[in-house]
C-alpha cells in the first residue's frame, strides 16, 4: 500500500466571490497535492464551500434570492475559478450536499448519545460575520471589528470544557501538530487561560500550568434562523424549538464527511483517508481547527488530524484583504493580465500560464505563516526577475545552444557531474521544505539552482567554446550538464508551475511531464534522464517579459471591478450593501413620505435655509441593520422595523410598506436618525427615522452603502 496523503483547504464561505486570499490557500494545497502524487502517494485533495449559517442567510436576503440559489451561484464562481487555474482537487464538497448533511447529523447524534451535548439557555454577544459567541457586554467589538449582537437562545451545548487538559497534552506532545510555532503557542495560551493572576492552577502531563475552567462549553445549535442542518433525533424531540446545527460544527465536519463519514457505503474510503494528514488554514481560523475540531473528534472517539498549518494574511493597502473591507484583488485580474502576454495561446491555456505566475509569486514572496503585502509592482518585478530572466531564460538559452550546435540532439558526454552537488542540495532542500510547508524556502531553493546553473553556463561560456572546434567535447559536457540540471529543476518546480514545466519537459524531449508523474517516474529525481541521442522537442518562448502595460492592465481591471458601476453589474452577493445606495441628492424622508412636490427632472437648486456645522452635527445619523421587518395590521403604508445599532436595538416605524417587501429588508444596512425624539403611531413607538431619498414621484429609496459598513457607524 502506498503512503497516503489527505490535504484540505478551508471550505470558503459563499457570502462573497473568491479573491486572491482564497486562491493563496488553494494554491498551497494544490502544490502539496501535486508533489504528493509525484512522490507516488495515494493523494486526496479536498476543497469546497461553506454554505450555511446566518451570514449566508443574510447575504441571500440582501440579494433578494433564496439561500440555496445564492449558495449555488457563489459556489459555482469558486469552482469556475479553480477550473480556470487548473487546481487539481480530487473533491469539491458543499455543505449543502445531502451526504454531508447526513454525516453532520451523524456526528451530532454520536456526540449527543455519548453525553457530550446537552440542552441549555444562554444570553450572549454574537459576532455574525465570524459566526461565534464572544465574551463581553452588549456592543462589545467582535473579532471582525464590529459591535456584536445580543442573542438569547435555548441551545444545545457541547462539553468543550472537558477537553482543556486532553488538548493541552495532545498539542504539547506533538500528537496534534500545529504550525508555525507562534500559532501553536497562541492555541496553548488560549487553552491554558490566565495562569498568572494568582488563582489556582493545575499542571498538564508535561508540567505546564493551566487554569481549570478557562475553556467554556460551546453552543452548537441555533434557533434564530433556519438556514442550516436540523438537529437530528433523538436530541430534536427534547425541545419545542427548531434548532439548526452551529455552522462551525457543520463546516468542520466536512473534512470527514467528504471521505465518507456517516455513509455506510463509504466506510472503506473513510478508513483509507481519515485522519487527514494536513489541514491548511488562514491564521484567523486556527482556534476553530485546533480547539473545537479536535475536541469534537475526541468526544466522538475519532482520530485527530495529524497537522494543522496556518498561513498569514495577504494584506492589500495595509490591511487584511477581505471583502468586508473592500480591499480585495481578484484572481481573474491576474489571469487576464498575465494571460495576455501569451497571445498565441487559447484562453484556457493563457489562464493556466498566468495561474503559474500567481502561484510562483505568492509562494515565493511571502514566507508561509507570516502576513505579507500583495502589490502589483512586486508581482511584476518578481515575474521578470525570476521567471522571465531567471528560469525561462536559462531554459531558452541552453536549449538554443543545443539546437544551434548539435542539431537539437542533447550531446553525449562522459563526465557530467559538475552541477551534481547543486542539484542534490536543491532536491533535499525542496523535500525538507515542502514536508514542513515552507513553500518560500522550497521556491528559493529552486531559484538558487537557477542561479547556480546560470553561473555555470556563464563561467564556461559555451558560445565561446562553440567557436573552437577543439573544444567540442567540452561544449558537449557543459550543455549536457546544464540540461541535466534543468531537467531536475523542472521536476522540482512542477508542483509550483504545473503548466510551464509541462512545456519545458516537452522542449527537453521528455514527453509529457504529467504522464511521467502518473507513471511514478519522478519519485526519485536522480534516476532517469536523457538516453543516447535524446532529441529536444520544439522550442518556444516560455515567459515573455512583462512591461508597464501589464501593470496598467491589472490596475485598470481592479479599478473597474471596484467602481460603483461594476458593483451594480456584479452578482448581488458580492456586497451586503443596498443596491439602491443613496444618490447624491439624498434627503431625509419623513417616516411617512411627504407627497411629492418636484419630479426628479425638475430638481433644481433647493432654497432650504443654510445651517451651521453645529446644527448639522446635532443630527445623529447612524448605520443600522434591519433585524425584523413586518407589516402593521390595518396600515398600508407603515412597516414595523427592529434595527440593530450595535450598541442597542430600536423599533422604527417607516412609511415604506408600498415600496419595500419586508422580507427583502431583513439583514439590510440602513441609515437612521438615531436621536429623533420618539413618537407614537398606531399605538406603537417609533424610536428614530429611516433616511431615504425621495425619487421621482416621491418613491423612497433607502440610503445605504456599497461597502459593508459596520453597524453603529456615524455619518458626518
Ligand atoms: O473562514 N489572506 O471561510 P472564509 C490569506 N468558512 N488568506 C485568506 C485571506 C487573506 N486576506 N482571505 C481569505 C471561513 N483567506 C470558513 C472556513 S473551514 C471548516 C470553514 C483564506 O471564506 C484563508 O485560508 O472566510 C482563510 O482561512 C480562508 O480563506 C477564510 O475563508
Amino acid at each position: 500500500m502506498p503512503e497516503k496523503f489527505y490535504v484540505t483547504t478551508p471550505i470558503y464561505y459563499v457570502n462573497a466571490r473568491p479573491h486572491i486570499g482564497h486562491a493563496y490557500t488553494t494554491i498551497a494545497a494544490d502544490v502539496l497535492a501535486l508533489r504528493s502524487r509525484m512522490l507516488g502517494r495515494d493523494t486526496w485533495f479536498l476543497t469546497g464551500t461553506d454554505e450555511h449559517g446566518q451570514k449566508i442567510e443574510r447575504s441571500a436576503v440582501a440579494a433578494g434570492i433564496p439561500p440555496q440559489q445564492f449558495a449555488d451561484e457563489v459556489s459555482a464562481s469558486f469552482q469556475s475559478l479553480w477550473k480556470r487555474m487548473g487546481i487539481s482537487y480530487d473533491q469539491y464538497i458543499r455543505t449543502t450536499d445531502p451526504a454531508h448533511q447526513r454525516g453532520v447529523q451523524q456526528l451530532f447524534r454520536t456526540l449527543y448519545e455519548r453525553g457530550e451535548i446537552y440542552l441549555d439557555q444562554y444570553t450572549g454577544q454574537y459576532c455574525v460575520s465570524e459566526e461565534m459567541f464572544v465574551e463581553g457586554p452588549p456592543g462589545t467589538i467582535g473579532p471582525d471589528g464590529r459591535p456584536t449582537e445580543t442573542v438569547t437562545e435555548e441551545n444545545f451545548y457541547f462539553r468543550l470544557s472537558r477537553f482543556q487538559k486532553p488538548l493541552i497534552d495532545l498539542i504539547e506532545s506533538h500528537q496534534l501538530a500545529i504550525e508555525p510555532e507562534s500559532r501553536k503557542n497562541e492555541v496553548l495560551s488560549f487553552l491554558r487561560g490566565s495562569v498568572s493572576d494568582g488563582g489556582e492552577n493545575l499542571l498538564s502531563d508535561t508540567g505546564v500550568a493551566y487554569r481549570p475552567g478557562a475553556l467554556k462549553d460551546l453552543s452548537v445549535s441555533r434557533t434564530s434562523f433556519d438556514w442550516g442542518i436540523p438537529v437530528p433525533e433523538p436530541a430534536a424531540s427534547t425541545t419545542q424549538q427548531k434548532h439548526v446545527i452551529y455552522v462551525w460544527l457543520d463546516a468542520l465536519a466536512n473534512y470527514m464527511t467528504a471521505v465518507g463519514y456517516g455513509d455506510p457505503d463509504r466506510q472503506d474510503t473513510f478508513n483509507r483517508y481519515w485522519p487527514a494528514d494536513l489541514h491548511l488554514v488562514g491564521k484567523e481560523i486556527v482556534r476553530f481547527h485546533c480547539v473545537y475540531w479536535p475536541a469534537f473528534l475526541l468526544a466522538a472517539g475519532l482520530p485527530l488530524p495529524k497537522r494543522i498549518t496556518a498561513h498569514g494574511w495577504l494584506l492589500f493597502e495595509e490591511s487584511k484583504m477581505s471583502k468586508s473591507r473592500g480591499n480585495i484583488v481578484r484572481t481573474e485580474t491576474i489571469l487576464d493580465s498575465f494571460g495576455a502576454l501569451k497571445p498565441e495561446l487559447d484562453k484556457a491555456e493563457q489562464d493556466l500560464f498566468a495561474a503559474d505566475v500567481l502561484r510562483y509569486f505568492l509562494l515565493r514572496e511571502i514566507p508561509f505563516g507570516q502576513d505579507g503585502s500583495f502589490s502589483f509592482d512586486a508581482l511584476l518585478a518578481r515575474y521578470n526577475a525570476e521567471l522571465a530572466n531567471g528560469y525561462g531564460n536559462l531554459v531558452s538559452r541552453t536549449l538554443k545552444l543545443i539546437e544551434q550546435n548539435f542539431d537539437g540532439v542533447i550531446p553525449e558526454s562522459g563526465l557530467t557531474t559538475e552541477l551534481t552537488s547543486a542539484t542534490t542540495a536543491a532536491i533535499t532542500a525542496v523535500d525538507l521544505a515542502l514536508d514542513r510547508q515552507h513553500f518560500t524556502t522550497a521556491v528559493q531553493a529552486c531559484a538558487g539552482l537557477v542561479t547556480a546553473t546560470d553561473g555555470y553556463i556563464s563561467e564556461h561560456a559555451p558560445w565561446k567554446l562553440a567557436k573552437d572546434s577543439a573544444q567540442r567535447d567540452r561544449l558537449a559536457t557543459v550543455l549536457r550538464t546544464a540540461t541535466k540540471a534543468i531537467r531536475i529543476l523542472t521536476a522540482l518546480l512542477y508542483p509550483v508551475l504545473p503548466y510551464t514545466t509541462e512545456r519545458v519537459w516537452q522542449q527537453l524531449g521528455l514527453g509529457s511531464l504529467r504522464r511521467a508523474v502518473e507513471n511514478g517516474e519522478l519519485t526519485n529525481l536522480t534516476h532517469g534522464g536523457f538516453g543516447p541521442n535524446a532529441r529536444l522537442g520544439k522550442l518556444a518562448p516560455l515567459f515573455p517579459r512583462a512591461d508597464k502595460d501589464t501593470l496598467t492592465r491589472m490596475i485598470d481591471a481592479e479599478q473597474k471591478s471596484t467602481s460603483p458601476e461594476a458593483g451594480a453589474q456584479q452578482l448581488a452577493p458580492m456586497t451586503e450593501a443596498t443596491p439602491d445606495a443613496a444618490p447624491a441628492s439624498s434627503a431625509l424622508a419623513e417616516v411617512v413620505p411627504e407627497p411629492p412636490n418636484q419630479s426628479a427632472q425638475e430638481i433644481g437648486r433647493p432654497d432650504t435655509p443654510q445651517i451651521t456645522i453645529d446644527d448639522f452635527l446635532k443630527v445623529d445619523l447612524r448605520v443600522a441593520r434591519v433585524l425584523v421587518a413586518e407589516r402593521i395590521p390595518k396600515s398600508d403604508k407603515l412597516l414595523r422595523l427592529e434595527v440593530d445599532l450595535g450598541y442597542e436595538q430600536r423599533q422604527i416605524l417607516a412609511g415604506i410598506a408600498e415600496f419595500y417587501d419586508p422580507a427583502n429588508l431583513v439583514g439590510r444596512n440602513v441609515v437612521i436618525v438615531a436621536n429623533l425624539a420618539p413618537r407614537k403611531m398606531r399605538g406603537l413607538e417609533s424610536q428614530g427615522m429611516i433616511v431615504a431619498a425621495s425619487v421621482g414621484d416621491g418613491t423612497p429609496a433607502l440610503a445605504g452603502f456599497l461597502d459593508d459598513i459596520e453597524i453603529g457607524a456615524r455619518l458626518r
